[in-house]
């Protein structure tokens, strides 16, 4: 067969663009080779709809190992009794959870999406808003830290059967046992997505959100820096609060209710490479040295959180307490939006993305932040004193959005220092 070129060299392009710039996407990284070669495998080719040894399909006696594997593996990295590793991706394995949980209509509380809450925790555009009722709770105005009175009094006025720990861009640790014991008083089920910090976590740098959820969800990609993907876990399975029966009138664990959710609720066939995948990203994530970059993200964001504050910006909460820093560009900047400062850092092959802060003034079309993430920047080898550099460099184009020239120097300078942090040995 013909080599597709065309598709080759728009891949060969985005290696390019990786390779030479300075990634800050909160919720980006990059696998090591192995995880990339599990990936394009033959494993690609198998269907295997259902779970290892109860399978649709002949000839998964081999997958069964590979997906065994990532469970195991899955399991001793965060102390978890039960997990599921098929959702095809952090949303739907939130769908799932929502899927065992939920029925339409019922009601379910999340934190607010422009204040960095997650689209699949009740967006209005999304399964979540569309399908069930949304409540939010908030941070608060003055230190934009999450107002734990408001989601008590909230939850018991409302008793949602769902209460959502978790976000996209919050800096800051939760008080997980605050939210159960609400949940327990209520009678609601406490889920945690754990998405964004999870590689922190699983290197014991955050409280471990599987002590105080029923349900915690994941994302693989992130900070965990496995391939594109979604998990279940359960610190300890149990009997569904609803009283639901098997057909021998015996009431089914909440395992057994997610594993039906995900499959065959959700999805059909799992991929099986990606899969593999997860596994080979949790026996790296098991290894002593994975500690060691988990620790180094999280340095590396404060110090990258203080040099802007040093430059006169505004960190949303003041600061981070893991991989994530939101700057509103308001107090250095009145006129500056997310969306233009996205774009003009773009050109310097820096690379971060707009985003609403709490309380924002502006549109999630324009917004009047950035997130910034350390994870990529830290896989790369970057330690403390680049994350200094980093800023002056972001603060220079900022600061001279319409000088084509200071933009130019900045991106030379971008792609010099990239050189020195090699990525993709293959
Ligand atoms: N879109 C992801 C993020 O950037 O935070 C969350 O799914």
């Amino acid at each position: 067969m013909q080599q597709d070129r065309q598709l080759f060299e728009i891949i060969g392009k985005e290696r390019e663009r990786q390779l030479k710039g300075i990634e800050l996407i909160a919720s980006e990284n990059f696998v090591s080779e192995q995880v990339m070669q599990s990936m394009g495998s033959v494993l690609t080719n198998k269907y295997a709809e259902g779970y290892p040894g109860r399978r649709y399909y002949g000839g998964c006696e081999v997958v069964d190992l590979s997906e065994q594997l990532a469970i195991d593996r899955l399991k001793k990295l965060f102390g978890a009794e039960w997990v599921n590793v098929q959702p095809h991706s952090g949303a739907q394995a939130n769908a799932a959870v929502f899927l065992a949980c939920l029925k339409a209509g019922d009601a379910f509380m999340g934190l607010n999406l422009s204040h960095g809450g997650h689209l699949s925790h009740g967006s209005p555009v999304n399964f979540s808003g569309l399908m069930f009722r949304p409540i939010a709770y908030n941070v608060r105005e003055d230190d934009q830290l999450v107002d734990y009175d408001q989601l008590e009094s909230v939850a018991r006025a409302e008793r949602p059967r769902l209460i959502i720990a978790g976000a996209s861009a919050y800096s800051r640790e939760w008080d997980y046992a605050r939210i159960r014991k609400v949940a327990d008083e209520i009678g609601a089920i406490f889920m945690v997505d754990m998405a964004h910090p999870a590689g922190l976590i699983a290197a014991g740098l955050l409280e471990n959100p599987l002590k105080h959820a029923h349900i915690v969800t994941s994302t693989t990609h992130k900070t965990l820096r496995g391939p594109r993907g979604g998990v279940i876990l359960m610190g300890r399975d149990f009997e569904n609060p609803w009283g639901i029966t098997t057909p021998k009138g015996e009431v089914k664990m909440m395992s057994a209710l997610l594993d039906s959710a995900v499959f065959p609720g959700m999805q059909g066939g799992p991929l099986k490479h990606v899969i593999a995948a997860k596994a080979v990203s949790f026996y790296e994530a098991l290894q002593p040295e994975y500690n060691i970059y988990q620790a180094q993200v999280k340095k590396n964001a404060a110090v990258m959180a203080q040099a802007f504050i040093d430059k006169g910006y505004k960190v949303v909460s003041g600061g981070t307490d893991n991989h994530c820093i939101l700057v509103d560009l308001r107090t250095k900047f009145a006129d500056l939006t997310g969306k233009v400062a996205e774009k003009v850092l773009v050109e310097a092959d820096i690379t971060t993305n707009k985003n609403m802060v709490p309380f924002d003034s502006r549109s999630p079309f324009q917004t009047s932040g950035l997130r910034f993430g350390t994870p990529a920047i830290t896989t790369r080898g970057a330690k403390e004193p680049l994350m200094s550099e980093i800023v002056e460099m972001i603060d220079s184009v900022l600061s001279n959005v319409e000088d084509s020239k200071i933009i130019t120097s900045v991106r030379e300078k971008v792609n010099a220092t990239m050189k020195q942090y090699p990525l993709f040995a293959w």
